[in-house]
């Protein structure tokens, strides 16, 4: 994904890790995108407010402490009421059970979001999706992609 893309990278609001979102910001920006990184333990108004200035682009979510699951269904169900058709994505480590990750994956696809990346291949499978989105137009006419769950 090449060009002036603006993607707004958060977490859910329970989730104090950072360096998760340091490497995504980093790894982002080294793929052409434009990024904002909201920080650690991000109110769900927080990215309501970015979303409504109305440049992003890909909403990024990346939780590690196993809360993004739930918390994760709930912000992407607030997101999907004003932006139905924006590009989300949700990665990290989402849930301390290591025997319900498809079933994990499955539930916030079918909340609204376009790709869970929960594997070890997870930044290979995130740029593979990144690529699904060169040479699109602006914000409304991004394709979303088919949605997917690498787990
Ligand atoms: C450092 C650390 C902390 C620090 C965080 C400091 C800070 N300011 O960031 C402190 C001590 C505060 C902390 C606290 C806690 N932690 Co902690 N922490 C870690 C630790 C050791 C390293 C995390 C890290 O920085 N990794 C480096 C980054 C670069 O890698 P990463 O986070 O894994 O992200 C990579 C991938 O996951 C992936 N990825 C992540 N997001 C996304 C999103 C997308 C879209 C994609 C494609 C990929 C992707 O890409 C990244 C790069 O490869 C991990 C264990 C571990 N070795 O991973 C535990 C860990 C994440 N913590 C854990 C837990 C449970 C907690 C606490 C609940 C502990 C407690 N009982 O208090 C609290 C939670 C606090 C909170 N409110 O969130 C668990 C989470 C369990 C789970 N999810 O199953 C882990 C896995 C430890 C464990 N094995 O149990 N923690």
């Amino acid at each position: 994904m090449k060009g002036e893309h603006h993607c707004l990278l958060a977490t859910v609001e329970s989730d104090a890790h950072m360096w998760n979102l340091v490497y995504l910001q980093l790894w982002l920006s080294e793929h052409g995108l434009q990024v904002k990184n909201l920080g650690s333990c991000t109110p769900v108004q927080a990215i309501l407010q970015v979303l409504a200035q109305g440049q992003t682009q890909l909403l990024v979510i990346s939780s590690v402490n196993g809360h993004g699951h739930y918390q994760g269904l709930a912000l992407i169900r607030e997101v999907r009421q004003h932006y139905p058709h924006l590009p989300c994505v949700i990665g990290g480590k989402l849930t301390t059970s290591h025997t319900q990750t498809q079933a994990v994956c499955q539930e916030l696809l079918a909340a609204g979001f376009n790709q869970v990346f929960i594997e070890a291949d997870a930044i290979e499978a995130f740029e593979t999706y990144l690529s699904t989105l060169d040479n699109v137009g602006p914000t409304v006419a991004l394709g979303a992609g088919t949605p997917a769950c690498r787990a």
